[in-house]
């Protein structure tokens, strides 16, 4: 990307919506985004790959510190791969359920019931392994500085799953830990750095879902009037 001055333009494709219609909108949205629940298993029922590009262009429109995208999602379908993924998380996931994460940890995460398997890596059609690029590298191969790389990568990431709820699939946030294994699976170069498998799929038929609240406004939100 070049560091010439970006020429502006008129904002063309912004449309407004009129004030009656833009309540119902919020609420329709809001509909939407409240019946969506991270699953812990999958169908192999596939998916079509335009749907997942789709909406990884969706991601790709997130903002970011001086517009510098500072991420790179490496979509996996191939089961070797899968399984090799599954097999080096397992065994990170091991060591932390058997020691490695604090006793506070362990104890935050007990109400979830997860443990170190983890057949849906294997079991849903797509992994969409999120990196973040922390610095850039110029032609010369030179290090370019990047800036607000974790709130960029969160901001896309946030986008990435509002997409593909919206498109009907299932998707789990998950995070092994640690999870520099992916670079070496994945071939990723070391400026890039794992934050996030996103497990992608149809929910298994006759899932369950831990029956969690999300705050309310009063608690989430101040408002200074
Ligand atoms: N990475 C582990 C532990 C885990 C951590 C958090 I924070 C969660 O919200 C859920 C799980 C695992 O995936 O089991």
């Amino acid at each position: 990307m070049s560091t010439t001055d970006y020429k502006p333009i008129p904002l063309s494709q912004y449309q407004e919506i009129p004030a009656a219609e833009m309540q119902q909108r919020a609420d329709d949205f809001f509909g939407l985004m409240k019946k969506r629940r991270s699953v812990r298993a999958f169908s192999d029922r596939p998916v079509e790959r335009g749907v997942i590009e789709r909406c990884l262009l969706t991601a790709g429109r997130a903002p970011s510190g001086a517009n510098q995208q500072p991420w790179k999602f490496v979509v996996v379908t191939n089961p070797e791969l899968k399984r090799t993924i599954r097999l080096a998380a397992e065994e990170e996931e091991r060591e932390f359920y058997a020691g490695g994460a604090s006793e506070e940890w362990l104890d935050a995460l007990k109400p979830l019931a997860t443990d170190a398997e983890k057949p849906f890596l294997e079991q849903a059609p797509y992994l969409i392994v999120i990196f973040s690029e922390n610095y850039g590298v110029d032609h010369q191969g030179n290090k370019i500085k990047h800036y607000y790389v974790r709130d960029s990568v969160g901001i896309a990431t946030g986008m990435l799953i509002t997409a593909i709820h919206n498109a009907g699939l299932a998707s789990l946030t998950h995070t092994p830990s640690p999870m520099r294994f992916l670079n070496e699976i994945l071939d990723r170069p070391k400026n890039e750095t794992p934050t996030m498998i996103l497990v992608v799929g149809y929910p298994e038929e006759g899932v369950t879902v831990p029956d969690i609240e999300k705050k309310s406004l009063e608690e989430i939100a101040v408002f200074k009037t």
